[in-house]
C-alpha cells in the first residue's frame, strides 16, 4: 500500500470521518498539528495491492480420498547376521560302535596271552627238569636234527633263540649233554678270519680249542662245533651238525 501518490487524499479522509463532531476534532488537533479540519471529500481510488505477507502455518490433512496402495518398495540390504541360538536338547545315546567289540576282543587276547605266558613257563620248567640240564638262567634245547649252519640260523630266528654258545665250562658241558653228538656253535670268523665273534656280537670270552685249531682248514673253515668230547675245532659252514640254541627265560612282552 503505497501511500506516497495520495498521501494528501488519504488524510484528510481518515481526518474528515473522525472530525465529523466538533470535539473529536479539537482532540485531534492535539496530536496531530499539521491536520486541518477541513470539508469533507469523496473516497480516492483504491491502491494498488500491497506485498505478500509471510508464509501461513501448514494446515491441516486435507479430508480428500486416500488413494490406492502403490506397489511394494525394493528389497532393503540383508541385515546383520544374528546371534547363535540355544544349543538343542541333549540325543539319545548311540549304540556301541565298533570300537568296544574290539576291545573286548583285546582283553580276550590279552588273557589268552596270559595264560600261554603261565602254560609256557610251566613248561619249560618240565623240560629243565626232564632234561636235568640247567646252567645258570640259560636253558639249552635241540630238536636232534642236523643242517648246515644257515639253517641252524634260521631256525633259532623262528624260535626267537639263538645258537647256542658256550660262556664258561658249565655251559660248555650242558651243550655237550642236551647235543649228544657234534653241534654247531653259535660262533664264527665269517666277518674276519681267525677273529672268532659270537653271532650274537662280541668277541670270544671263553673258549674250548682241540689241540690245533682253530686252522681254517682247507678252502676255509669259518664256523664252529662242540665235538662230543666238548673240544672246539673250526669246520666249514655248509657241513652237518646238530642244531642247538637257548631260549629265553621269559617270552619277550612286547
Ligand atoms: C681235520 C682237521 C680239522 C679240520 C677237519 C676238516 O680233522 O684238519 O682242523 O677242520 O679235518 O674235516
Ligand atoms: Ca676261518
Ligand atoms: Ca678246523
Amino acid at each position: 500500500m503505497f501511500l506516497f501518490p495520495s498521501f494528501p487524499v488519504l488524510l484528510l479522509s481518515v481526518v474528515t470521518a473522525s472530525c465529523s463532531e466538533t470535539k473529536a476534532c479539537e482532540d485531534a488537533q492535539k496530536t496531530c498539528s499539521v491536520i486541518t479540519c477541513g470539508i469533507p471529500v469523496t473516497n480516492g481510488t483504491p491502491g494498488r495491492d500491497g506485498r505478500d505477507g509471510p508464509k501461513g502455518e501448514k494446515g491441516e490433512p486435507g479430508q480428500g480420498l486416500r488413494g490406492l496402495q502403490g506397489p511394494p518398495g525394493k528389497s532393503g540390504p540383508p541385515g546383520n547376521t544374528g546371534a547363535p541360538g540355544i544349543p538343542g536338547p541333549r540325543g539319545q545315546k548311540g549304540d556301541h560302535g565298533d570300537n568296544s567289540v574290539a576291545e573286548a576282543k583285546l582283553a580276550n587276547l590279552e588273557r589268552q596271552l596270559q595264560s600261554l605266558r603261565s602254560e609256557l613257563d610251566h613248561m619249560k620248567k618240565l623240560q629243565a627238569f626232564s632234561l636235568g640240564k640247567m646252567s645258570g638262567k640259560k636253558l639249552f634245547v635241540t630238536n636232534g636234527e642236523r643242517m648246515p649252519f644257515s639253517e641252524v640260523k634260521a631256525l633259532c630266528a623262528g624260535l626267537q633263540a639263538t645258537v647256542a654258545a658256550p660262556k664258561n665250562a658249565e655251559e660248555n658241558k650242558a651243550i655237550q649233554d642236551v647235543a649228544k653228538d657234534t653241534a654247531f656253535l653259535g660262533i664264527t670268523d665269517e666277518a674276519t678270519e681267525g677273529q672268532f665273534m659270537y653271532v650274537t656280537g662280541g668277541r670270544l670270552t671263553y673258549s674250548n680249542w682241540k689241540k690245533d685249531e682253530p686252522n681254517d682248514h682247507g678252502s676255509g673253515e669259518d664256523c664252529v662245533i662242540l665235538l662230543s668230547n666238548g673240544l672246539w675245532n673250526d669246520i666249514s659252514c655248509t657241513a652237518s651238525y646238530i642244531a642247538v640254541w637257548s631260549g629265553q627265560t621269559h617270552a619277550p612282552t612286547a
